[in-house]
């Protein structure tokens, strides 16, 4: 008769194609053997590797979604989750660097850009020759991006851009820049600029608790000239940045999920191999309840997730859904990463163990690309159609 199986509750398994299975396979072998062995130092000295760029570049990690003829792997949206929960088991910070280039900056080049801008960027970013970083946050201006102060003046044969982005995963090592600012109009419009140009820079923010492997940084512009070739040619208002969130945030909804399978396995292996009282830990009804929480709320939230992604690849997909799922899997990921820690007791609070740096990386992906009150406001807004963060 059928088994339960604690890792795959659902035989999610099974409900894959051979080609996202092989996908999936070659990631968690690249994650587990190349970056969970230099994970904890990378985190502990907050130290990013350049070099994972050109590794992942190698193995069609990224931008997979991207179409081959740009160099990118043709694949589906459920494959592109299943790397990302792969790549988010061993730490959010690494997922950040892949899902930031992938859909952050190839997916706006590949929908908005011009034909000769795919061809300049999109194969140097998808080999990791090239690093993008995407500025939408400014100091004043983060769950509202609509407010921003940026600008991109009208001057002859391009743009000056002048203002600041904050908080911008990738930019101090960023070769290719794609930002958001206001034209002369008022209408927010998409800009590829690069490393060097004059006016631009990208200083490090240092003290990050959380995503410590991942390198963030600012983006200033003083008067950055841009030329005409490199802004997208229509794609006005938020719906530019937005329709790029709409894919990392897809990506998160199963990036945090894989951190918080990696809390749940190393707590039950923990609490099955701690005595206390004479006894394993997990033979405690407090701890198996825990456990038993853990592992509902991860196979519900990778079934909902594999939904969405089959409906992207439909076409099929509202955009509330994917705040819906963002939401659900950060939120319930954080819930999972501070149970499997407290079950680890002293340990837990070791970066030897793991647990407690998912749960600050969690921090951050519960507040980036939109909080996690800011998705429910958007749920709100589509079930009672009253926007409640507007005017
Ligand atoms: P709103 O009136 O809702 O919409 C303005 C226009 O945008 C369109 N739109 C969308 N288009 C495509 N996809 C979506 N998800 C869209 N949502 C909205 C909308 O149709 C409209 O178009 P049009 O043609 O009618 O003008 O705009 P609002 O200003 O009222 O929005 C409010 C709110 C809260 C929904 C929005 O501002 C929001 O989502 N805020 C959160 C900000 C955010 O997520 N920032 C992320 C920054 S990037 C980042 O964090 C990267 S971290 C990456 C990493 O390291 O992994
Ligand atoms: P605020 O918008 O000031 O929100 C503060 C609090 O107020 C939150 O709890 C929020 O939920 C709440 N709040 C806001 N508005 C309302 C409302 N109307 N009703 C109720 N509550 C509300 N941005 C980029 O553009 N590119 C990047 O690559 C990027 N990478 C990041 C990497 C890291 C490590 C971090 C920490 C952030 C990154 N961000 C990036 C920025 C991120 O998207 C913002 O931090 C996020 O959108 C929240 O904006 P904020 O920090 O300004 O908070």
């Amino acid at each position: 008769s059928p088994r339960f199986d604690w890792s795959d509750p659902f035989l999610l398994d099974s409900q894959l194609s051979a080609d996202e299975r092989a996908v999936r396979d070659a990631a968690r072998a690249y994650c587990q053997e190349k970056l969970l062995p230099r994970v904890q130092l990378a985190f502990r000295n907050e130290s990013t590797d350049r070099s994972i760029f050109n590794e992942m570049g190698a193995l069609g990690l990224l931008g997979p979604t991207i179409p081959e003829a740009y160099g990118g792997a043709g694949l589906n949206y459920v494959s592109y989750g299943l790397v990302a929960r792969e790549v988010e088991r061993v730490d959010s910070g690494y997922r950040s660097m892949m899902s930031v280039q992938s859909s952050l900056v190839m997916v706006p080049i590949y929908e908005f850009g011009t034909e000769a801008q795919k061809q300049q960027y999109l194969p140097k970013l998808a080999r990791g020759e090239w690093v993008g970083c995407f500025g939408l946050t400014e100091p004043n201006h983060g769950s509202d991006p609509g407010g921003m102060v940026t600008r991109a003046k009208k001057v002859p044969g391009g743009y000056a851009i002048s203002g600041a982005k904050t908080w911008i995963t990738n930019s101090p090592i960023a070769d290719v820049f794609v930002v958001w600012a206001k034209d002369d109009e008022g209408a927010i419009r998409g800009f590829i600029l690069e490393k060097g140009w004059k006016g631009l820079s990208a200083p490090t923010i240092h003290g990050k608790v959380g995503l410590r492997a991942s390198i963030t940084g600012e983006i200033v512009m003083e008067d950055v000239f841009c030329p005409e070739a490199n802004a997208f040619p229509d794609v006005r208002g938020l719906k530019g940045p937005f329709t790029c969130l709409n894919s990392a945030r897809y990506g998160i909804a199963w990036g945090a999920l894989g951190a918080a399978e990696d809390c749940c396995a190393r707590a039950r292996q923990y609490v099955l191999e701690r005595q206390q009282f004479g006894r394993p830990l997990a033979a405690n009804q407090l701890i198996q309840k825990k456990l038993a929480d853990m592992v509902s709320e991860i196979a519900l939230g990778l079934q909902g997730c594999l939904r969405l992604g089959r409906l992207k690849d439909e076409g099929q997909a509202a955009i509330e859904l994917t705040s819906l799922l963002k939401r659900n899997s950060c939120g319930k990921a954080l819930d999972i990463a501070r149970q499997a820690r407290d079950m680890l007791g002293g340990n837990g609070i070791s970066d030897e163990y793991g647990v407690a740096r998912h749960l600050v990386n969690l921090e951050v992906v519960n507040t980036y690309e939109g909080t996690h009150d800011v998705h429910a406001l958007i749920l709100g807004r589509a079930i009672t159609g009253i926007a409640a963060f507007a005017n």
